[in-house]
C-alpha cells in the first residue's frame, strides 16, 4: 500500500512569522491581510503570529534568516512587491531576494515561502494582492502550513 505523507492544511499549535516589505505598501498590506486571514482561518491563533516589517524586498532574506535562526517559528512567509521601473533595478532585487529566501530555507530547514510579487506594472501587482488574480499572500501562508505538516510527517517516519 502506498504511504502518502500528510499534506493537509490544518495548522497545529506552531508559531508562524511573516516578513513584509513596506515598499509598495498599498500592495503589500493586502498581501499581509491575505496571509493573516489564511493562517487564522486554518487554525493558527493570533498570538502565535509575529509580523516583521522591513523597508524593501531586498531586506527580506536577512530578516527571514534571523527569524528562522531563533528556532521559534515553524515557518516564515515572505511578502513583498517588486514592480519594474524605468531601470533594471528590479532585476537585481528579484534575483537576490529569490535566492536569499531559498537559501534561508535550505540552510535552516525552516520552510520560508515566497509571497513576493515580481510584476511589470502596479496593476499586475494589485491583481495578485486580492484582485482578479488571487492573493499571493494567501498562497504563501497556505504553502507554509502545508510544508510544516509535510516536514513533521517526514520527521515522524524517522522513529
Ligand atoms: N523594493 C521593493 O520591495 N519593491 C520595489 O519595487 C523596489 N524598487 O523598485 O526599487 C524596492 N526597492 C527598495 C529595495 O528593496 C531596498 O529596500 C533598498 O534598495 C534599500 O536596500
Amino acid at each position: 500500500m502506498v504511504n502518502y505523507l500528510n499534506t493537509d492544511l490544518l495548522a497545529g499549535r506552531d508559531a508562524y512569522a511573516i516578513v513584509v516589505s513596506r515598499f509598495n505598501e498599498q500592495v503589500t498590506e493586502k498581501l499581509l491581510q491575505g496571509a493573516l486571514d489564511t493562517l487564522i482561518r486554518h487554525g493558527v491563533s493570533e498570538d502565535k503570529i509575529s509580523v516583521a516589517r522591513v523597508p524593501g524586498s531586498f531586506e527580506i532574506p536577512l530578516a527571514a534568516g534571523r527569524l528562522a535562526q531563533t528556532g521559534r517559528f515553524a515557518a516564515i512567509c515572505c511578502l513583498g512587491a517588486v514592480i519594474q521601473g524605468e531601470t533594471t533595478h528590479h532585476e537585481y532585487i528579484n534575483r537576490q531576494v529569490a535566492e536569499g529566501v531559498m537559501s534561508v530555507s535550505r540552510s535552516t530547514g525552516v520552510p520560508v515561502t515566497f509571497g513576493i510579487l515580481t510584476c511589470q506594472t502596479a496593476q499586475q501587482a494589485l491583481d495578485r494582492a486580492g484582485g482578479k488574480a488571487g492573493n499571493k499572500g494567501r498562497e504563501a501562508a497556505l504553502a507554509a502550513i502545508e510544508m510544516v505538516n509535510l516536514l513533521q510527517q517526514i520527521d515522524q517516519t524517522k522513529n
